[in-house]
């Protein structure tokens, strides 16, 4: 469902940047699972660049029963620049569940209009995939925007609304990074180490995936796949 997401990821990276890998923590690259009704495959993938120092993206395959596609990009802690989040998810027939945005470091207006209002153009072409649903899980105002496209959709919208949509996005995002100017103040480069760290620690926290890491590759496996390798941050700051 998601493959032409992630190729296009792919190909603009390896486009605008110099991708160096980034290793992942032993087994948790890939991961089979023969539990479900359909054979579930986990494959991640990660690299940094200068600008950006940490690019992970995972894709769930579990045939029919699910088809997942989850991104974070972390700038360089010169940067104050958003995170970029992407989390598509299509479970069966019905379930549809898209949520892509440019995820703030700080709420302050100041920063939201620098970062923020520059997507508000392209976010009302797509007004259909921003449905304001209620958030369950997090609170929509910590890391997220008011631009964020969050939608209950169909695989229709899916091909001819989110993909275009998903396009424009990240060719915005990858101008940002490239028309940032970086942090040389110590302080206000630890405000964005804490955020970035805080932002790992409460995505660790409030995750709604780990039931399905869980119930597909075990308990063990799920642990170690969101403290080592998805919000491996979360832990840092836990020990300060
Ligand atoms: C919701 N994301 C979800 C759900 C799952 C995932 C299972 C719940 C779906 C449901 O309602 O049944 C899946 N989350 C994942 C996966 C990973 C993950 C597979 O972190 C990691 C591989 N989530 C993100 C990012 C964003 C995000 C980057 O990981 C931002 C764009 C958003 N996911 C997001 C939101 C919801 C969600 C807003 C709805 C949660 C809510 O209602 O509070």
């Amino acid at each position: 469902m998601y493959q032409a997401f992630q190729n296009f990821l792919e190909q603009e990276l390896h486009h605008n940047f110099e991708l160096q890998p980034r290793s992942i923590p032993d087994g948790l690259a890939e991961k089979v699972s023969e539990r479900g009704k359909n054979p579930a495959t986990i494959r991640s993938w990660c690299y940094q660049c200068s600008e950006l120092r940490k690019i992970r993206y995972t894709y769930i395959d579990a045939g029919e029963s699910a088809q997942i596609f989850n991104s974070v990009i972390y700038p360089d802690h010169h940067y104050d620049l958003p995170l970029l989040g992407v989390d598509f998810l299509t479970f069966g027939e019905k379930k549809n569940l898209v949520v892509l945005d440019f995820q703030p470091l700080f709420q302050d207006e100041a920063y939201l209009q620098k970062y923020i209002d520059p997507i508000t153009e392209i976010r009302e072409k797509y007004s259909d995939l921003a449905q304001n649903l209620g958030m369950k899980f997090y609170d929509a105002n910590r890391f997220f925007s008011k631009n964020l496209l969050f939608a209950k959709t169909d695989p229709d919208s899916i091909h001819n609304r989110l993909f275009p949509a998903y396009q424009e996005y990240l060719r915005l995002y990858w101008q940002m990074v490239k028309e940032a100017k970086p942090l040389s103040n110590k302080s206000e480069i630890a405000k964005v180490i804490d955020a970035q760290k805080e932002y790992d620690r409460y995505s660790a926290e409030r995750d709604p995936a780990h039931g399905l890491f869980s119930s597909y590759f075990g308990h063990p496996w799920a642990n170690r796949f969101l403290h080592e390798f998805l919000f491996e941050d979360a832990l840092s700051l836990a020990v300060v």
